[in-house]
């Protein structure tokens, strides 16, 4: 008999972003997303049975609320399964704009499809962890993924594209590793009410559609421009929201962005995006990344900087 599940899902990047909900509930999104999955973070979860649903992370006691709900919900979806103490070694690091809702709830997902044998495809346990967080979706898949937003609970989920050969990289800037003050979930409920918001949903439908030829063209220069676009008007809506506008960048954040347009000035493939945090990610190749980490860690000296790859799909 079972007794216990593992499986190993790695973090994944938006290079084009979900940031608002057309169902919260159900977390369906108002826009469909693509991400680059990375190599250097991932979760490590195992779940075995109770007593009672609990979580620990890196082997500490955590809130288990949440965990608690998703597991319910895939109680309700897919039948009754006993409570379960899941264990997760977290390698991302946690609440700074690195997502790791997305591979914890990857990686829930589907080790206790394991542990119940349930035989589902990579896009049905997408579409059972966006109950979970929404950017789990695209943890399941190796490389880039689409969020398709879908209609209804049945047809919102990610599935994998094939750009072979695309020698992308990410140069990681590790500005805080603090605790976000604002949720994505609550950062989207904000957003949602900027004037500029349905703009932003118009623009990311056209940008989706560029960003798609781009990758297919292998043009990353295209790719950079397109991911910074819409990375920016996202954290725009932050900014510009009527109900507690707010933004998640911070003063090393803006330098960094600064430095960023003056590596392009010099020649350089650099691109920023940014998420739920003050870090900035940049979009670069990965012949130029070590330069550009080079260059960034001698001027700032109290940032940290990674370089980060294309990361497998989901692992048993
Ligand atoms: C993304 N982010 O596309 C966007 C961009 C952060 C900024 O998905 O409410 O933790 O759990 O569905 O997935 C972070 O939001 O939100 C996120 P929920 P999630 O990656």
């Amino acid at each position: 008999m079972t007794t216990n599940a593992t499986a190993i899902a790695h973090t994944n990047i938006a290079l084009m972003k979900y940031w608002g909900k057309a169902d919260s509930k159900l977390n369906l999104p108002t826009t469909s997303s693509l991400s680059l999955t990375l190599d250097e973070y991932y979760t490590k979860t195992t779940v075995e049975e109770g007593p009672e649903d609990k979580l620990y992370i890196n082997e500490l006691p955590q809130d288990s609320k949440r965990v608690h709900q998703f597991l319910n919900v895939l109680r309700e979806e897919m039948g009754d399964f006993p409570p379960f103490t899941v264990i997760s070694v977290n390698k991302v690091p946690l609440s700074a704009g690195l997502a790791s809702s997305a591979s914890s709830f990857a990686a829930l997902t589907a080790a206790v499809a394991k542990f119940n044998n349930w035989d589902l495809s990579n896009e049905e346990l997408s579409r059972l962890a966006r109950r979970g967080s929404g950017s789990a979706t695209r943890s399941f898949f190796p490389d880039f993924a689409i969020w398709e937003k879908g209609d209804s609970d049945k047809t919102s989920y990610a599935h994998h594209i094939d750009v072979p050969d695309l020698p992308i990289a990410l140069v990681v800037c590790k500005i805080a590793g603090t605790v976000k003050k604002v949720s994505s979930s609550d950062g989207m409920v904000r957003a949602q009410t900027s004037p500029n918001y349905q703009a932003w949903v118009d623009e990311s439908a056209k940008q989706l559609e560029e960003m798609k030829a781009a990758l297919q063209e292998k043009d990353l220069e295209k790719v950079g421009q397109i991911a910074e676009a819409n990375a920016l008007a996202m954290h725009e809506l932050n900014l510009t929201a009527t109900d507690r506008r707010f933004t998640y960048f911070n003063q090393n954040t803006m330098k960094v962005l600064d430095a960023i347009k003056e590596l392009r000035a010099q020649g350089y493939l650099a691109y920023a995006t940014m998420d739920a945090g003050p870090n900035v990610k940049i979009i670069t190749n990965q012949e130029q990344a070590p330069a550009i980490k080079e260059a960034l860690a001698k001027r700032f000296r109290k940032i940290q900087f990674d370089i980060a790859t294309p990361g497998p799909g989901i692992s048993y």
